[in-house]
């Protein structure tokens, strides 16, 4: 398929819904072109408003229209056109036709947080969303997924009971988008099943430092289909290029209030500038014949397949390459549903998969104001849709000729089903299927601690450190003693040690055995709970830690702060400018005063960027350049405030040598993350390769600098 023509093919779909308003009349929403919009109809010009001023009426019944319900999860997000590329052939395993090697999707893709309201931040504690629409030219298919590979509950049943528990307090209506309440922690220490969840929640996975720095995972194993209709076991996964990144806590709860929209604006403005963030999708195959083969049950959505017992195979590659022109038409009004599925693909038996394919559609309905949503631009396949349904609010199509019904001779047969005339169409792939019909749990599922477990194993010591301070976080902000007990005890069936460091920030002896509340609940599902289970195949694996393998770091696009004043060198900031921009990284020249700023060489440059308004917690790094901008530096507060922040955080930071004097008032330390420019000879190359790093966590430990 030609690349071009079927990466534009929604770009010009979407065109033509486009409405540019440049050189335009005012209008109102009959066309009809207004004289006046500044003054309502009255009788004399201090009288009262007539009624038959329609000009007014259209406008204000529009506007007391333009909320529609914000979505009851993931309300908060922010979306992006772009394209998946195949380059590789998996045709043995599927026949969806944009997954064919050489095959370009366009698609649009939202991240969003889950707990919080529309307008809450961006830097809660919270699962990311990872959803991509692809346009494909058997229609659309949905891939609604998280940040996070695994998910809290194990059917669907529970998922209205989880999601009261982290909204705010019904009477109160808060804690805004935390989890760190009792409601959240009563549910969670009485549903054991979530306790690998818990862990990569509270992991630094849950506080990304960019959307563009985070993994995918479709979460559930779903089935590929090939074309003699066999079918493989497979998970979804999206690989960053640009690794994956956190921000330390302390700087999400100041970021949350310095910039709450600091995820959404990194997206927008890098599509913009042209530095359009790319994942490479892989998929784990699952042979049908290996459906028991693992010490857990692979439709259990509370576990992960180890990559070291399937390896994820990458087979092509996403690029975010366009911003909304519009964010109500197209990220608010865009429909996820993860029952949107495509010749190629189909749904496993996985019970919390079952579930959502009932509520996405329905709350689509509800949300977008009924059956037509699919018409909405952003929604709409780049195919044409043919069938016989008709009507509705908001219809837009105008379907032809009289005959509305199947079958029927009078519009000969058409549409017509594709099996009628031996085309291919969209077939659930046959599967045996029999048993009593109850509502039960399987015992496959009741192994709750085992890849907790691994998952805690698998980190670094400071990721480690990070997960207790996050829950003695969390359960500190608990009130009820027994909850934080509750919780400690299932702790304990993960590690002792871990158990025993939040227990001891907690005042709590971890108990050895279940809270008989916990256990008494996770007996209605498995009466012989807890269950003798299957030991883990590997006790560590290495794609669940986020730290940087040497060599394997990148700074393309971080920001890095350069800390100025009237008076720096040009040649100081020139000199570590060009390196950064070498290696793909920006630097942002932050100082007092927007406006000039005047060089110590006498060049003048306009400033964007002020201690007012950007604190240190939006940068990725600091660089104090030399000068006579020193003086000025030294007697200004809010430049200490930002480099001993910038520390605390456990950033890079680099001094000039006529910087350097700056220290001596700042809580900065030199360590192996402080640069100096009469220390190291190759101090600009040091910094760039220990930016490489990500962050010098070991501080936290020597220091005790807050995390
Ligand atoms: Fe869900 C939205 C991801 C379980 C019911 N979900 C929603 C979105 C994402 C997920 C990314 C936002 C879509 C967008 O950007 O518009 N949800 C998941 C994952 C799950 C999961 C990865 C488990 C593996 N969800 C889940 C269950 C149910 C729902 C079990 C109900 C039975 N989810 C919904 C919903 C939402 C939704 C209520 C709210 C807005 C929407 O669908 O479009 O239907």
């Amino acid at each position: 398929m030609n690349k071009n023509k079927q990466s534009d093919a929604k770009f010009h779909q979407m065109k033509q819904a486009t409405v540019e308003n440049s050189n335009q009349k005012l209008t109102t929403n009959d066309g009809v072109p207004i004289y006046d919009n500044n003054n309502t109809l009255k009788v004399g010009d201090r009288g009262p408003s007539l009624q038959q001023d329609h000009i007014y009426f259209d406008k204000l019944a529009h506007f007391d229209r333009e909320r529609i319900p914000e979505r009851v999860v993931h309300a908060r997000g922010s979306g992006a056109h772009g394209i998946l590329e195949i380059h590789e052939d998996i045709s043995e395993y599927t026949c969806a036709k944009f997954l064919q090697k050489g095959t370009t999707t366009p698609l649009f893709t939202r991240f969003s947080t889950v707990a919080g309201f529309k307008g809450s931040t961006d830097l809660a504690r919270d699962v990311r969303g990872f959803s991509v629409k692809f346009y494909t030219e058997d229609g659309n298919y949905d891939l609604v997924g998280n940040n996070i590979p695994v998910f809290f509950i194990q059917d669907a049943m529970n998922f209205p009971d989880l999601i009261h528990s982290v909204k705010p307090e019904p009477d109160k209506e808060y804690p805004q988008a935390a989890s760190a309440h009792d409601t959240f922690w009563d549910f969670i220490s009485l549903m054991p099943e979530s306790a690998h969840m818990i862990m990569w929640a509270m992991s630094d996975r849950a506080i990304p430092r960019s959307l563009r720095m985070m993994e995918g995972f479709g979460v559930h194993t779903f089935k590929l289909v090939n074309k003699d209709g066999k079918a493989t076991f497979v998970k979804f996964h999206w690989k960053p290029k640009l690794g994956v990144h956190s921000v330390a806590w302390n700087e999400a709860q100041k970021l949350s209030g310095f910039n709450s929209d600091f995820h959404r604006q990194d997206l927008y403005e890098a599509i913009e500038a042209g530095n359009y963030p790319q994942w490479d999708l892989g998929v784990q195959l699952i042979p049908e014949e290996d459906e028991f083969k693992y010490s857990f049950d692979i439709l259990d959505a509370t576990k992960l397949v180890p990559e070291e017992l399937v390896p994820v195979k990458i087979i092509g590659t996403m690029t975010l390459n366009r911003n909304p022109e519009n964010f109500f038409a197209e990220t608010e009004q865009v429909a996820f549903d993860p029952g949107r599925i495509i010749p190629g693909i189909d749904l496993t038996d996985d019970p919390l998969l079952q579930g959502r394919v009932f509520s996405y559609m329905d709350t689509q309905n509800y949300r977008l104001g009924g059956a037509n949503f699919h018409e909405i631009p952003i929604n709409r396949p780049v195919n044409q849709k043919h069938n016989n349904q008709k009507d509705g609010t908001g219809r837009i199509d105008i379907l032809k000729g009289g005959v509305s019904y199947f079958p029927n001779s009078k519009a000969s047969g058409c549409p017509y089903h594709a099996m009628l005339k031996g085309e291919e169409g969209f077939q659930s792939h046959e599967q045996q299927v029999d048993g009593k019909k109850v509502r039960a749990r399987s015992d496959s599922f009741a192994d709750h601690f085992s890849q907790a477990t691994l998952f805690f194993n698998s980190q670094s010591e400071a990721e480690k450190q990070h997960i207790i301070n996050a829950l003695s976080f969390e359960l500190s902000k608990v009130n009820d003693p027994k909850i934080r007990e509750r919780q400690v005890a299932i702790l304990n069936q993960i590690d002792a040690d871990l158990a025993k460091k939040v227990g001891d920030n907690l005042n709590i002896t971890p108990p050895k055995e279940l809270d008989e509340l916990t256990l008494k609940f996770a007996r209605q599902n498995h009466p012989n709970y807890p269950l003798k289970v299957k030991k883990n195949e590997i006790s560590s694996s290495d794609a669940l830690s986020m730290k940087v393998k040497a060599g394997e770091g990148t700074i393309k696009t971080r920001k890095v702060a350069f800390l100025v004043d009237n008076g720096v060198s040009k040649a100081s900031v020139d000199e570590f400018k060009k390196a950064l921009e070498k290696e793909g990284a920006e630097a942002v020249l932050i100082s007092s005063k927007v406006g000039p700023l005047t060089y110590q060489e006498g060049y003048t440059e306009n400033i964007e960027h002020t201690y007012l308004t950007d604190p240190s917690v939006c940068y990725d790094a600091v660089f104090t350049p030399g000068g006579k901008s020193v003086d000025a530096l030294k007697k200004n507060a809010d430049y200490y405030e930002f480099i001993n922040d910038a520390y605390r955080h456990c950033k890079v930071l680099a001094f000039a040598k006529e910087a350097e004097s700056l220290l001596d008032r700042s809580f900065v330390e030199v360590d192996k993350g402080v640069k100096l420019e009469s220390k190291e000879s190759n101090w600009v190359e040091s910094f760039i390769n220990t930016m490489k790093l990500h962050r010098i966590w070991e501080r936290e430990e020597q220091r005790k600098v807050p995390s």
